[in-house]
């Protein structure tokens, strides 16, 4: 096989939006419900598993999806709800590595093939992940598990909802041969009708064709095509940052109206700081001070430094230049400092050397 191989796990969570009202709001379970698309000219986003037998989908109009379904029940979506399950879901994916690149709240793909836990099988790691996200939310997921992002992505979809599909490296090119382009990543209606019109409804069909074929008929993405088919899809897990900053502040017992007062209390809340960081092991350029007066008005002061810092007494010697840079307004309730503009996580180590494989 002359494609690159990583392990590459997709995670996306099963009807999310609608799930989590249905957990949210036990008298929804069980029914088909659509969050969003209740308005008079409103668009559904989500539809619950209940639904979708009547053919209700996400984008489609609430007043279609009533037609499709008269007993369906809308929901207002409630975005702050998800974005919270979005970070637990999060948070569990980095117990395992730090390559994860979020496609939405719901999904990101995990380059597992070296991970924090040395587990050798991604398929393994998928089912540990489904079962901590089911234990944390009581919401399931489903997960694909394949060489690379395409079919990792892909295989998400087959055994959905709470299911999971590996494709081993063996597999991969009968997969992709025996696979409608029609359930391809990245190709659309309008390209999956145009490849239909010209005879190709399958990856088989699309292998058949020169990628200058391909290439004079759909521009750059003929390229694409041509490769995903047989199995290459070089595309890396593009990690983003977990957290855009982090900080510590206090609130004093009694307002302080002292630069000295408040340079001792800087230390402390600098330590705290560097307690949060440790877990994290971050640095950044970014070093924030925020002051909310007795009055509660709040300024913040930055300074961006021209490099990535995670030492104490940096951070400290910074926060103080801050503190003196102009008078203060009044007597301070509370201080703040917060470190942001991280340093990107670190790239991943050439295939090459991970070539060592079960999956
Ligand atoms: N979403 C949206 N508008 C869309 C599509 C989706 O607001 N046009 C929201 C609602 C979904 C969430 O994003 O719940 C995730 O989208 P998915 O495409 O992953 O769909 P679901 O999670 O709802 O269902 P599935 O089980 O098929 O993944
Ligand atoms: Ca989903
Ligand atoms: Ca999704």
């Amino acid at each position: 096989m002359d494609f690159p191989i990583r392990k590459i796990v997709h995670i996306d969570m099963d009807a999310f939006f609608a799930s989590v009202e249905q957990l949210d709001n036990p008298e929804l379970r069980g029914k088909p419900i659509a969050v969003g698309g209740g308005s008079e000219r409103g668009v559904v986003a989500a539809a619950s598993y209940e639904a979708r037998p009547f053919g209700v989908r996400s984008a489609m109009s609430g007043r279609q999806a009533k037609k499709l379904c008269p007993e369906l029940i809308f929901v207002s979506s409630n975005g702050a709800r998800y974005k919270e399950v979005s970070n637990q879901i999060r948070e569990i994916f980095y117990e395992y590595t730090h390559l994860v690149e979020p496609l939405s709240l719901d999904e990101a793909y995990l380059d597992v093939t070296q991970n924090k836990k040395g587990m050798v099988s991604g398929t393994q790691i998928a089912a540990d992940i489904r079962a901590k996200i089911f234990a944390k939310t009581k919401l399931t997921a489903s997960a694909g598990i394949s060489i690379n992002k395409f079919l990792a992505k892909v295989a998400s979809d087959y055994n959905k909802p709470n299911g999971q599909k590996t494709i081993p490296p063996e597999e991969v090119l009968s997969f992709m041969e025996a696979l409608d382009v029609r359930k391809f990543h990245g190709i659309g209606k309008v390209t999956a009708d145009k490849m239909y019109r010209l005879g190709i409804y399958t990856g088989a069909d699309l292998k058949k064709r020169t990628q200058e074929e391909l290439t004079e008929t759909f521009g750059k993405s003929g390229g694409y095509y041509y490769h995903v088919v047989r199995g290459i899809h070089t595309s890396e897990v593009k990690p983003t940052r977990i957290a855009k900053s982090v900080g510590a502040e206090r609130t004093f017992s009694k307002n302080l109206s002292s630069e000295i007062f408040m340079e001792e209390r800087l230390v402390e809340i600098v330590a705290a700081l560097q307690k949060r960081m440790g877990k994290k092991k971050v640095a950044g350029k970014t070093i924030t001070l925020k002051i909310k007066y007795s009055d509660f008005a709040t300024q913040t002061r930055s300074r961006t430094l021209p490099l990535y810092i995670s030492d104490g007494s940096l951070i400290l010697e910074e926060a103080k230049k801050l503190l003196y840079q102009e008078k203060l307004q009044d007597s301070v309730r509370l201080l703040g400092v917060s470190l942001s503009n991280f340093k990107n996580e670190k790239k991943q180590q050439p295939i090459e050397e991970q070539l060592q494989f079960r999956f």
